[in-house]
């Protein structure tokens, strides 16, 4: 049995959806970030890094999005949610990443300044940089999405799409136009269409 460590609206909307996606037997067990509950004793010991999402897995436990897409695909082999052309897998891989180390960071700018600076003028000032950054991640994502004719990055859908969906939810409440990127639009579109992806992302508001 897998149990998804989640909460609502967050970057675990992303294993959520490929969960249901694969229809792999799992729990979820939601964290409530109004009452801080990432930051409970209890949840240190399921994730240290006190965030979510965190895949707990008859091999142990596992955190960070790309490796919990990645491993959730691996274990349906069937759902083909990672391609098996290499040169394709890394391209999904490299998605992820972009999505992990930069599109996701530009986004906590906004409410999570306290991570990288202790002044208050700081963080106004992370949070007033936001509708740019995320506006440039938006371009960077709409001519990532040029690649193929369809709407997914890749030739067919992959839990990069997914990676992807979770953070671009977030752009018109970081103040980001989302009128020139009509392919970011179809991309929300397509995953919102899919009925597995649609029943996860009911419980996400
Ligand atoms: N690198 C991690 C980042 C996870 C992350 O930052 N999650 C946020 C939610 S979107 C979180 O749990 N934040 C809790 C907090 O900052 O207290 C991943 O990609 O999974």
């Amino acid at each position: 049995m897998l149990t998804l460590h989640l909460a609502r609206g967050t970057i675990s909307v992303a294993a959520h959806i490929a969960l249901e996606e694969t229809g792999l037997p799992h729990e979820l067990a939601w964290l409530d970030f109004g009452r801080a509950e990432q930051t409970s004793e209890s949840y240190a010991r399921v994730n240290p890094k006190l965030r979510v999402p965190a895949l707990v897995t008859p091999d142990g436990i596992l955190t960070e999005t790309p490796a919990i897409l990645e491993h959730i695909a691996s274990l349906a082999p069937e759902a083909d949610l990672m391609p098996a052309d290499p040169w394709a897998a890394a391209k999904a891989r490299e998605a992820m990443a972009w999505c992990a180390a930069t599109f996701h960071v530009a986004h906590a700018h906004k409410m999570r300044g306290a991570r990288w600076a202790d002044d208050p003028d700081a963080h106004e000032a992370m949070a007033a940089k936001v509708p740019e950054t995320m506006t440039a991640c938006a371009s960077l994502a709409e001519e990532m999405l040029t690649i193929t004719d369809g709407p997914w990055l890749l030739e067919a859908v992959s839990v990069a799409d997914f990676h992807l969906h979770a953070i671009a939810r977030w752009l018109p409440g970081d103040g980001v136009d989302l009128a020139p990127f009509s392919r970011l639009q179809s991309h929300a579109a397509a995953v919102a269409s899919r009925p597995a992806a649609a029943r996860a992302l009911s419980h996400h508001g």
